[in-house]
């Protein structure tokens, strides 16, 4: 028999779903995101919308809690599972676009650093605008990324930190390409929540982004002005 308290998802107003579905992502209930996901799209939602009104706003709180000391890490990662169960539904979905092969980007999260939520959702971002992705994973040594860009050859070499303790890796690899001569053979974008547009100038890469979106509009911007010196060159 059914719990008298038992929540329908599908019964809820738009509002309150993502209401709930902040709840359900700060309690790892990843089934239930899965299902709050589905709802949406069917509802005609966006994808992105999906991606970030619920799951990224969702995150937010769980990040906030988890400043806090309020959430630790076993929770953070249930909820970091839950929100990978969503992202997976909407993967397809925002790369359904059709869109032309606009480049090729290489990306990683820096040495020391597991965090990829992130770096997983500007992949998914950026292959649905048009580029195709190679992605390191997790943890990525400057010999990893070297080894990435010889055998790949992209347009886009692109990183990710969450920590204040691994943000300078970037410089690293950076420096490394400066050192090997190599450095304006790519454009370098950097993003993760402790970076900011100054460190990016800082440590000599191209761009900081701020989000998903704006490292698909950076990465656009950027590879168009290349192919345009190319062509004029
Ligand atoms: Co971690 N963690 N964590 N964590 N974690 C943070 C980053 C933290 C800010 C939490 C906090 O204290 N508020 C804090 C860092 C503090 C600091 O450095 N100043 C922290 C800490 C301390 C730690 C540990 C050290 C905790 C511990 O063990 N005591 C540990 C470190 C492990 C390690 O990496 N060596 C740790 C572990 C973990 C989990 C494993 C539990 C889990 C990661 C699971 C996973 O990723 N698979 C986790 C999580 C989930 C978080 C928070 C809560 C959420 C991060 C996230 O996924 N956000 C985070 C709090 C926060 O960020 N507010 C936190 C959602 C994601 C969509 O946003 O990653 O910012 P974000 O990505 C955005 C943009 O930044 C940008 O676009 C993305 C999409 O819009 N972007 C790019 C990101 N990368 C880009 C690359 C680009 C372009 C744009 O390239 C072109």
């Amino acid at each position: 028999m059914a719990d008298d308290d038992e929540i329908i998802l599908s019964e809820l107003d738009d509002e309150d779903l993502v209401a709930q579905m902040f709840d359900d992502l700060y309690d790892g209930l990843k089934e239930e995101i899965e299902e709050g996901v589905n709802i949406l799209i069917e509802r005609g939602w966006a994808p992105y919308d999906v991606l970030t009104k619920a799951l990224v706003g969702g995150m937010t709180i769980v990040g906030n809690d988890f400043r806090d000391g309020i959430l630790f890490v076993p929770e953070v990662l249930l909820a970091a599972n839950a929100m990978k169960g969503g992202m997976a539904i909407l993967k397809p979905l925002l790369i359904e676009t059709g869109a032309p092969r606009v480049g090729k980007m290489v990306i990683g999260t820096v040495k020391g650093d597991i965090h990829d939520i992130g770096k997983n959702l500007v992949s998914m971002m950026m292959e649905g605008a048009g580029f195709e992705v190679v992605d390191l994973g997790i943890n990525n040594a400057v010999e990893s990324y070297m080894e990435a860009l010889e055998a790949e050859g992209p347009d886009i070499l692109g990183m990710s930190a969450l920590l204040t303790t691994t943000m300078p890796y970037m410089k690293v690899v950076i420096d490394t390409l400066k050192e090997k001569g190599i450095r304006d053979d790519y454009i370098v974008l950097v993003g993760g929540a402790p970076l900011n547009e100054e460190f990016g100038k800082a440590i000599g890469a191209d761009a900081y982004c701020r989000d998903a979106a704006v490292a698909v509009e950076t990465a656009k911007t950027f590879v168009a002005r290349k192919h345009n010196q190319g062509a004029t060159a």
